[in-house]
């Protein structure tokens, strides 16, 4: 994809910069309830904090600093001067409790976080156990010695960029840590025009007259790379509606008329009930990641609002989306291909590539993953240059991927391999179901059962009758020895601060039922 950067690169001057120099200032950067901030302003708020990190904090480049806010338009001004000025961004989820924090303060060493102050009670907590971390400083409450008063100093309107090579470390990622301590992942200033150029030029395809709009936190790379660095690339508007549950993104799409989302199969599918008199007629562009997208919820939304879902597979070690496809060539189904500047292959057991058609692990190498912070994992997880998921895919004859389940999500039932993605995509095809999870549950007479967890509409009474009746739905779909032998109604389902379904809380769920 021709990626090549020069070797001295700050990426706050291309993605941001450049824009009020080549004049287009003017152009709204950010939209938050009636709040507006030109890329002007956003330059001007940039340099502000640049100025105050440097200048009052002592900060250097290099220094790691923790970052703790919801999607505002402070939390992007602090993301980009952070950068800017040279340092590592380590933002943290807002549902993160003290506990939590904890870990990656230790494990990246950090001295200084900057705070929404709504948010402070937490990480507080989490200092007093982490004596590593000697500065915060919040912002929102105008107190003396806040981040706001300090912004407002004389001079600081201005700061001139980090000279940053283009492939210093410059954001250290914690993956969610469903499978053990979460792993630090560590991205330079060049992967982050990396993702823009690849994915965002070559499948998103966006325009700058596009509003872009979504719910996964900037803490996430998902929700960085969709509301902030693709919009910002391109000179177009970002919109950061207060609270992002689906039906404030309803609301804010209707109202800033919103063009482009970005958000998980879950919330697709949410949005989908609550649309009835509603006019989200401004989408053109509806991309969907995190989790597997099921074709039903393709179909579904497809048929209500005439747009394809862009489904695509990311992972915070490769930053963003690796597999994907433009909107002319998207397979219902399947994931996608390969994003230009990224190899994607399945491999067996023994790293060995496995033929078309082979379920295996999904194995990706491309510019920006993977490198994790001091974990002996790396070698575990990274071979040769190929970050391993822990995805089982299968490749079809035309080079598309096709998600299969996470590989620790196989059920093995009386010697049957089954897959718990697949009977929940056959679950949410009847029309009772809102939502489900199928996990293994211990059984000693087949090693293992498939259980369903399902959530129903509203409205609808979960008894014996209806259990009889999504059986026999799976049954006539699919292979009926996959069918759910045992059903539990529950109102929620245990999820990832990302939005990922945990299978592993299901499965212990399962285990202490059984
Ligand atoms: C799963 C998917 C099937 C898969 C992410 C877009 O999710 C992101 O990063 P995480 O590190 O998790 C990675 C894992 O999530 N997954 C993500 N997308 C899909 N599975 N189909 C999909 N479309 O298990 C993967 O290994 O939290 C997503 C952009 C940036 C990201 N960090």
């Amino acid at each position: 994809a021709g990626l090549t950067y020069p070797e001295r690169l700050n990426v706050v001057t291309e993605l941001l910069d450049r824009h009020v120099l080549e004049g287009r200032g003017g152009r709204t950067a950010i939209i938050a309830g009636d709040l507006r901030w030109s890329y002007a302003d956003l330059a001007e708020q940039v340099n502000r904090i640049a100025n105050v990190l440097i200048r009052d904090l002592g900060m250097v480049t290099g220094n790691r600093v923790l970052l703790r806010a919801a999607n505002t338009p402070m939390m992007v001004a602090s993301y980009l001067a952070v950068l800017k000025a040279g340092g590592v961004v380590v933002a943290t989820m807002p549902m993160l409790r003290a506990g939590e924090l904890i870990y990656p303060i230790r494990k990246a060493k950090i001295a200084l976080a900057l705070c929404d102050h709504r948010l402070l009670g937490e990480l507080e907590a989490a200092q007093a156990q982490a004596p590593e971390l000697t500065r915060i400083v919040s912002w929102g409450d105008d107190a003396t010695g806040s981040l706001d008063a300090l912004m407002r100093q004389p001079g600081y309107e201005n700061f001139t960029a980090a000279d940053t090579a283009s492939d210093d470390v410059c954001l250290i990622g914690f993956t969610s840590g469903t499978t053990g301590e979460p792993k630090g992942t560590m991205h330079f200033q060049r992967d982050i025009l990396a993702i823009c150029d690849c994915y965002g030029a070559r499948v998103l395809k966006a325009d700058p007259e596009d509003r872009f709009i979504g719910s996964p936190p900037l803490a996430f790379t998902f929700g960085l790379g969709g509301l902030v660095l693709f919009p910002m690339r391109i000179g177009a508007a970002m919109i950061l509606p207060e609270k992002a549950g689906p039906p404030d993104l309803i609301d804010a799409i209707e109202r800033h008329k919103a063009s482009v989302v970005f958000t998980a199969p879950t919330a697709y599918r949410a949005m989908l009930d609550r649309l009835e008199g509603r006019d989200i007629s401004s989408l053109r562009i509806c991309v969907s990641a995190g989790e597997a997208l099921p074709k039903p919820t393709f179909d579904a939304w497809q048929a209500r609002t005439g747009l394809p879902l862009m489904d695509g597979i990311g992972a915070t070690e490769m930053l963003h989306i690796f597999i994907g496809a433009p909107r002319e060539t998207i397979r219902p189904g399947a994931t996608g291909l390969p994003v230009p500047g990224y190899e994607a292959k399945i491999i067996d057991e023994a790293g060995v590539e496995c033929p078309d058609g082979t379920p295996g692990r999904l194995a990706v190498r491309g510019p920006t993953g993977c490198r994790y912070l001091a974990d002996a994992r790396q070698a575990k997880y990274v071979l040769d240059g190929w970050n391993v998921t822990g995805d089982t895919y299968l490749r079809d004859a035309d080079g598309y991927f096709w998600y299969q389940a996470r590989s620790d999500d196989m059920i093995i039932s009386a010697g049957y391999n089954i897959a718990g993605p697949e009977v929940e995509i056959c679950l949410l095809t009847h029309p009772a179901v809102a939502e489900c999870g199928v996990v293994g549950a211990p059984c000693p007479d087949r090693g293992q059962i498939v259980k369903a967890y399902v959530v129903l509409r509203e409205g609808i009474l979960g008894d014996a009758n209806l259990v009889k009746e999504l059986q026999e739905h799976v049954k006539a779909h699919i292979a009926p020895y996959k069918y759910p032998r045992a059903i539990a109604f529950v109102t929620a389902l245990p999820k990832t601060p990302t939005g990922k379904l945990q299978r592993f809380a299901l499965r212990e769920i399962a285990r202490s039922e059984a």
